[in-house]
């Protein structure tokens, strides 16, 4: 085996000068390069949990970008002339969890973290460093060079979510896989999957199996339904868990609740007779506050989702119960709340709930209203940001977008980036981060749902990750231009917004 190494001078570039999302802390610039090529090997560390994982998710990821093997911690042999190390580090700068460096040298790339997570945050930033293409120019190899440099990065909140209602129109593990994938290279690390709904009921609950017989055959416009079996449900908690993101399930209740009192009329307390619905109004369905028999049946729910789900929140809704009486609904989700904390999880509500005497370890949802938000902060409670005006998905990007709605405003490109959470009047200590939902009352597949998400998502990944003084849309938005290889090679149907210049 007696391939020629290439000993060749390197292309002077520029570090600062690639498109990274979302933006890091720091970046610094060294003008040379590190050659990756057949001669590069990952090594982590050992002794440290999920660092090799790590390793092998970044050559797997390596390989479906430019086709080249990356072999991970093999045994070093003379044709290793290049090495990526994985390292866990107890460097004080290392201090928060998904913090990490990145030192980019002519031989060597070192990334180091204190934990595994931190690591996986950083070999998306790798990832977006390996050119699409090689610069075949200056070797016989093929060779991709890597501008050489440091990026010292973490993130501005812990909290970085997407949501997506399954319960409006159902989407198939294959479709919520490839979301996952696409909102991890993006560093989202938690995704809120809004399983329960008027129209639906997502979650195979074995004590209750009416709830997918009955409640999970329909779905907005009268196509078929779907449901996850419990299976299913686990195999996304993996999937999700292997890219280091969080699973929030949320149950919508009391209202939001027809397809469960379909399948077990007692939990019914409008006094109607609850037939299937397949239509787009909301405010309509409550659940009956005032038997046990509910109480016992939401136990079983939440004890059976919060078996699978390794992560700490349950979300139950909360929102939009216009035919709950308020005392109803206060006295509901009181009881809720302890039945969420008995099964190990911490409650998440739509903002709505700030308005019940919760204790102050719930969160609340921001998406409405503002003076619940700060009922919330009053209670010492921590907030999820997510205005409606300015993070939902399923709004239009204006008024000739086919797909979704427009109550809360039309959100193009540059409105969907161009706003600063930490100004929304909620003290920062008290922000648990942000997040993006996606309502499916108008998208019914995986290419409908991305012409929604992206590109607005990746604005939203670095509104979270990225601190305010470093974020600046005349950068952002030749930086997302610049996604369009990724998005292409991934097959993701983004909105070709005018305002980009898309390469
Ligand atoms: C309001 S946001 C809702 C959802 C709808 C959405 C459509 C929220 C907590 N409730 O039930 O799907 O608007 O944009």
């Amino acid at each position: 085996n007696e391939q020629k190494k290439p000993r060749i001078p390197m292309p002077v570039t520029d570090l600062s000068a690639v498109s990274l999302i979302p933006k890091p802390v720091k970046t610094i610039a060294t003008n040379s390069a590190f050659a990756l090529d057949q001669f590069t090997a990952i090594y982590t560390s050992k002794s440290a949990t999920g660092f090799d994982k790590v390793g092998e998710f970044l050559a797997q990821k390596i390989k479906e970008k430019i086709n080249l093997d990356v072999p991970v911690n093999q045994e070093s042999t003379n044709t290793v002339d290049r090495v990526i190390y994985i390292n866990q580090s107890d460097s004080l700068e290392l201090n928060t969890p998904e913090a990490y460096q990145l030192y980019i040298n002519q031989d060597s790339i070192i990334l180091n973290a204190n934990t595994s997570e931190g690591a996986f945050r950083g070999i998306q930033t790798l990832r977006q460093l390996v050119p699409d293409v090689s610069n075949d120019t200056l070797a016989e190899q093929k060779i991709w060079p890597i501008p050489s440099g440091k990026i010292t990065d973490n993130p501005n909140f812990g909290y970085r979510g997407a949501m997506l209602d399954v319960a409006r129109h159902f989407f198939s593990v294959e479709d919520v896989k490839k979301y996952i994938d696409l909102l991890s290279y993006y560093k989202f690390n938690s995704l809120h999957l809004h399983l329960s709904d008027d129209q639906g009921w997502r979650i195979e609950i074995k004590s209750w199996p009416k709830l997918t017989e009955i409640g999970g055959s329909t779905e907005v416009g009268g196509e078929s339904g779907g449901f996850y079996t419990q299976e299913d449900y686990k195999e996304i908690v993996r999937y999700a868990q292997e890219r280091y993101m969080t699973i929030i399930p949320e149950i919508d209740m009391p209202g939001h609740t027809n397809s469960a009192s379909v399948s077990y009329p007692f939990l019914n307390g409008n006094g109607k007779t609850p037939k299937l619905y397949e239509g787009m109004q909301v405010g309509f369905s409550t659940f009956d506050t005032r038997k046990d028999t509910v109480y016992a049946f939401i136990d079983d729910v939440v004890r059976e989702i919060s078996e699978m789900t390794p992560g700490p929140y349950f979300h139950m809704g909360g929102d939009e119960s216009h035919v709950t009486k308020k005392n109803d609904y206060i006295y509901f989700v009181n009881k809720v709340e302890k039945i969420v904390q008995k099964h190990g999880k911490r409650m998440i509500g739509w903002d709505e709930i700030a308005n019940a005497d919760i204790d102050s370890n719930a969160i609340a949802q921001w998406w409405a209203s503002e003076e619940n938000a700060k009922k919330a902060v009053a209670k010492n409670m921590k907030v999820i940001v997510s205005p409606a005006k300015k993070s939902y998905l399923d709004m239009q990007y204006d008024s000739l977008t086919k797909l979704g709605l427009h109550w809360a405003g039309y959100i193009p490109v540059d409105t969907a980036y161009q706003w600063t959470p930490e100004d929304y009047g909620i003290p920062k200590e008290n922000i648990l981060g942000t997040e993006a939902p996606l309502w499916s009352e108008t998208i019914s597949n995986i290419e409908e749902l991305e012409y929604l998400a992206f590109p607005r998502v990746i604005g939203y990944s670095e509104l979270a990750w990225t601190k305010p003084e470093n974020r600046n849309w005349e950068d952002y938005k030749v930086r997302l231009g610049d996604q369009a290889p990724f998005l292409e090679r991934n097959n993701v149907n983004y909105y070709h917004s005018p305002l980009i210049d898309w390469k």
